[in-house]
């Protein structure tokens, strides 16, 4: 890219006549986002654009440029991605527009990364940040670069001012943050997991680049954070995967090689990191480029045949198939195996646009013969694993043949009515795609849920007591037990490798209905270790759902509602609180009914945000500094008006807050992004904490949305507030009340929202009757389902194996690890 230096001319009058074009392109992308971000109701869309700021800081370290990416969920919906790449040129382009706003606004202008011949952004998405920026209600740059700090902020894609020099700084990189537009996305909410598990997986992929995840939506005192780092790259990976399940030998077999195309050019790079585990699966984790192909392709099919080409005939040589004349399937050598392969190639082709199996035939034969050639070295130099492999999949052919014979028998058992008869409470249609199960917790619960339902697509499967744990069976066993069988032949689409058949399943809705107790949530493991160890297809596909019995019953007078969640409950509180209430300041406007509840709602969320911004600094101090000054971000870098604030800042808090005097109110220039630094300090030994407010704290969502209420505040008129009730169904008169304050405001309207409320908390199922579990669990239009999605295999593949398989240690570990939301099962 052809940059100049940035100039220091004063912006164009008419800023943005010149970029009308460039709109047109950006109308296009918010006019079919489809075709641009992919889909904007299933979530898939919402990601893509974390990832595409996120591919730009690979690239940037593919190229050798960049060693750490930060990114932060923030509570307001926005999201920030850090890198110290080289930083998006900020020189001036043609026509006086700065090459940032041409990465900005023009389609597919991105990244020119000549020399990265292996890059993921022309790849995966590929197109552009520009793309994010038109979808963004907003988006803000900041640049290092140059020794320069700039600025810049858009809407919907449109500049809202030329990139500005802020600051200065020796370092280098991109900070973007930006809120996915709420009138493109139909759900705007970031799955952690989600990124949690890509993240991790591009840092397994890129040994030694640094990515730091932080999610500040989460309640309670400290903000979710996880660090990616792994040195030893994908050798790590399968450590991490294996860490719980019994390696059968000690260490991981890692394997790089590369092959250069006759007559040079670039090659293509094979890494594979691989190690045998006491458990019965496969798992083999497959990328190209580092994007992940899910459904494997010519890399896996090649590093198939070299293992069962290598094992055999090593094993042959070794004399070790006495008990297996017949050789050794590639499915029995593959019991137990964990690996990752990592292609690198200049130019792959997949069956699709997701990518997710790689098509390039030549691959293929490059991986099992270099493969081939590097595992019959390792095995010629540690035998006692070979052999130690080699028993293990003698073993496994031997179950097969077990497992086979049990599931003829389960298979001639299930069109046998009597195998269902007095358990499952079928539906009349055969319609799968209407057809729903429950699967039910206990009898009792079985027996209103059957007496609730509709019957005409809704059946009920109760399950006495806890299933077998299929964790720690093979096949055969699991098929003997009563519970799994009845399970099984319920869902009609048998089970195994060789006889599983999702289309052939009969409802398309599996649902879930267990108590919120220990038990409960103990039967629902052991459920979702069945379905995920045996039925993944059926997850993936959409099909499994758990359902959610509300928590809390609440009266009050007459009316009786029943609430999912501490959420829903909130809202009724403040709903009651403002009902029948009017409020009025001074000489203001009277609030009353929709606008008063929008009112209080942001008194609450601003109750919320200072309690979250409690955690780095005292929140009462900011509410004076921002109730004194009524500072917007801006106005942090007005030198003047700062000078003229801060001695009423100090006299407020010091009038308030007697306790902590003599403050220390101090105020810094920082070089970085001009503005000033405002250091509050209380006495030391009082309760107070000392308060810094910069650029940081100005420029983020949480003070904007404080900023927000503290205008609301302002238009309401100044305190003291008066309320009174209006002509009311209510029957306790309030009569007119004066308040001193908007804090002393908020607590009035909360207390009324409690009061004459009565509050039963459910515990199990078996305590509502059959016309309630229809109306609040089992009623299509009522009921509120959490649909099981496979966002983080990783996760969850150590999840059910810490959870449920045989070594006692690192479950003991990780239940005492996470004690706190086990304790939060148990309500
Ligand atoms: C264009 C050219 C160069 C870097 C970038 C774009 C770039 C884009 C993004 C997006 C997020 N992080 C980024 N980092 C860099 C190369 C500039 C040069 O040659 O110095």
């Amino acid at each position: 890219m052809n940059v100049e230096a940035p100039t220091n001319a004063p912006a164009p009058v008419a800023y943005g006549s010149e970029s009308i074009t460039v709109l047109e392109g950006l109308e296009a992308v918010r006019k079919r986002p489809g075709m641009y971000i992919g889909d904007v109701h299933d979530g898939s869309g919402l990601h893509h654009m974390i990832w595409e700021a996120v591919d730009n800081a690979v690239d940037e370290h593919l190229a050798g440029h960049c060693t750490h990416l930060d990114i932060a969920l923030h509570a307001d919906g926005s999201v920030t991605v850090e890198d110290d790449g080289r930083g998006i040129p900020v020189g001036m382009h043609a026509k006086g527009v700065s090459a940032a706003e041409v990465v900005f606004t023009v389609l597919h202008a991105g990244g020119k990364f000549d020399h990265n011949s292996y890059k993921v952004s022309a790849g995966l998405h590929g197109v552009g940040i520009s793309a994010v920026n038109a979808l963004s209600e907003l988006l803000k740059v900041e640049i290092r670069r140059e020794g320069g700090v700039y600025y810049q902020e858009y809407r919907r894609g449109a500049p809202q001012k030329p990139i500005e020099n802020i600051g200065k700084s020796d370092k280098s990189g991109t900070k973007l943050t930006f809120k996915p537009d709420a009138e493109i996305f139909s759900t705007t909410t970031f799955a952690y997991e989600l990124l949690a598990a890509r993240l991790r997986e591009i840092a397994f992929l890129n040994a030694g680049f640094v990515i730091a995840l932080v999610d500040e939506r989460v309640e309670g005192p400290e903000p979710k954070r996880e660090m990616f780092e792994y040195r030893g790259g994908i050798r790590e990976f399968v450590e991490l995967l294996n860490k719980n399940k019994e390696p059968a030998h000690d260490k991981v077999v890692h394997i790089v090689c590369e092959t250069t195309p006759e007559g040079g050019g670039t090659p293509i790079a094979v890494e594979l990191a691989l190690q045998w585990n006491g458990s019965y699966s496969e798992q083999v984790f497959c990328f190209t480029n580092n994007v992940p192909n899910r459904d494997g392709g010519t890399h896996l099919t090649g590093l198939r045949s070299a293992l069962t080409r290598v094992f055999n005939s090593y094993a042959q040589g070794q004399n070790l198939l006495k008990d297996a004349k017949n050789g050794l399937s590639g499915e029995d050598i593959r019991e137990g195996l964990c690996a990752v392969i990592s292609v690198k190639h200049p130019d792959p082709s997949f069956d699709s646009q997701t990518k997710s199996k790689l098509v390039s035939s030549e691959v293929k034969g490059i991986v099992e013969q270099l493969v081939g050639d590097k595992l019959a070295q390792f095995l010629e130099e540690n035998p006692a694993t070979g052999r130690r492999i080699i028993e293990k999949a003698v073993l496994a052919a031997r179950a097969r043949d077990a497992a086979r014979k049990a599931r003829e028998v389960v298979r001639k058992g299930q069109h046998d009515i009597t195998t269902l008869a007095g358990k499952l409470a079928d539906c009349q249609t055969r319609d799968a795609a209407q057809a729903e199960i429950y699967i039910v917790e206990g009898d009792s619960a079985g027996g209103s849920a059957k007496q609730g339902r509709n019957r005409k697509y809704q059946a009920i499967l109760p399950l006495k007591g806890k299933i077998l744990n299929v964790e720690r069976a093979r096949l055969d066993r699991m098929l003997a037990s009563a519970e799994i069988g009845t399970l099984i032949a319920a869902l009609g689409c048998g089970i195994g490798k060789d006889s599983f058949d999702a289309d052939k399943c009969r409802y398309h809705h599996i649902v879930l209905m267990t108590d919120a107790d220990v038990d409960g949530s103990h039967i629902r493991t052991l459920l979702l270790t069945f379905f995920y160890r045996q039925m993944p297809e059926l997850i993936e596909r959409g099909y499994l759902y758990i359902a959610q019995p509300p928590l809390f019953r609440v009266k009050r007078g007459k009316k009786e509602y029943y609430l999912k969640d501490a959420g829903a409950l909130d809202r009724l509180f403040l709903e009651h609180g403002v009902e029948g209430l009017a409020v009025r300041a001074g000489k203001g406007p009277l609030l009353i009914g929709e606008p008063l509840l929008r009112f209080a709602d942001k008194l609450r969320q601003g109750k919320r945000t200072y309690a979250r911004l409690d955690r780095r600094l005292d929140s009462r101090f900011l509410a004076e500094f921002i109730r004194v000054t009524g500072f917007g971000r801006d106005d942090l870098r007005d030198h003047a008006k700062v000078d003229t604030m801060i001695p009423r800042v100090l006299a407020r808090l010091e009038a308030k807050f007697p306790d902590c005097r003599p403050f220390d109110v101090r105020t810094q220039w920082e070089e970085e992004h001009g503005a000033a630094r405002v250091t509050i300090v209380p006495r030391r030994g009082s309760h107070g904490r000392m308060t810094v407010i910069d650029w940081n704290l100005a420029e983020s969502a949480e003070y904007e949305e404080l900023f927000q209420v503290d205008q609301d505040v302002r238009s309401l008129g100044a305190a003291p507030y008066f309320v009174s009730s209006v002509a009311s169904e209510k029957s306790d008169d309030d009569g007119a009340r004066e308040i001193e304050d908007v804090d002393a405001l908020w607590d009035f309207i909360d207390a009324r929202g409690k009061k004459g409320v009565q509050l039963q908390r459910y515990k199990g199922l078996g305590e509502m009757n059959p016309e309630q579990l229809w109306e609040t669990t089992l009623n299509p239009d009522a009921r509120v389902l959490l649909q099981v999605r496979l966002d983080d295999l990783v996760k969850t593949d150590e999840l059910f194996t810490v959870l449920m398989g045989d070594q006692v240690e690192p479950r003991r570990e990780f239940i005492e690890q996470n004690a706190l939301s086990v304790r939060n099962l148990d309500i």
